[in-house]
């Protein structure tokens, strides 16, 4: 039976294949499976809460109710573990959820891979996942840590903006109902230094389920 891993770097590989490339090496990405709670929180005290290492953007309308709109860690559905992130939205509010910014090094390529369960209950859209690259530590988070332990026990709200973004690119889910490997490839800008790995949904009704979402540099 092939782990979890080879199944991964198979799927790279097969994708990379068309493009003349052979071979990707795993980044780390904090948290991408969502199973690391913050020391001593319980999985009760978690669900339900924006999930631990995560930064979690919502811009609402007055006109949506508390409960409405939310991106929370949730044992409902996952592709692997315990856990995956729900992002759930029955009105045309929109929802980034952003991964801590991952160093890298300018002019690499890099592949990121998400598995996307979207619910075909509220909309006939899809989730669409980004990697930004951006030049420094002054992205849009400016100097504060919206994925330490602290943000996440006083669950900060996370910002966003692209004013200092590089570049991004992006692609969206397909399907509906099933668990889907949505996979983004891009060269990274010469002055880039770190990227992220985002969720968006932009100003539509959403229901979705995130899990296992994973980073290579292909080389
Ligand atoms: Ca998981």
């Amino acid at each position: 039976m092939r782990t979890f891993r080879t199944v991964v770097i198979f799927v790279l590989c097969v994708l990379l294949a068309s493009f003349g490339l052979v071979y990707a090496q795993d980044l780390a990405v904090f948290n991408g499976d969502f199973e690391l709670l913050p020391e001593g929180v319980t999985a009760e005290e978690a669900l339900g809460k924006t999930p631990y290492g995560w930064s979690a953007s919502i811009a609402t309308a007055p006109t949506i109710p508390d409960g409405h709109i939310s991106a929370s860690l949730t044992d409902a559905k996952v592709f692997s573990g315990k856990f995956a992130v729900r992002l759930y939205t029955n009105d045309a509010a929109s929802i980034l959820l952003s991964s801590r910014p991952i160093p890298i090094q300018g002019g690499l390529t890099y592949a990121a891979l998400f598995r996307i369960f979207d619910v075909d209950d509220l909309a006939t859209n899809h989730t669409q996942a980004y990697m930004e690259f951006w030049a420094d530590d002054q992205g849009w988070w400016g100097h504060r840590d919206f994925w330490s332990e602290e943000s996440w026990r006083e669950q900060t709200p996370g910002g966003w903006g692209t004013s200092k973004r590089l570049s991004a690119v992006w692609a969206a889910a397909k399907s509906f109902n099933t668990w889907e490997e949505v996979i983004v490839m891009a060269d990274a800008p010469a002055n880039a230094k770190y990227v992220t790995l985002s969720l968006w949904i932009p100003r539509r009704p959403m229901h979705t389920y995130i899990d296992e979402i994973q980073l290579a540099v292909v080389e």
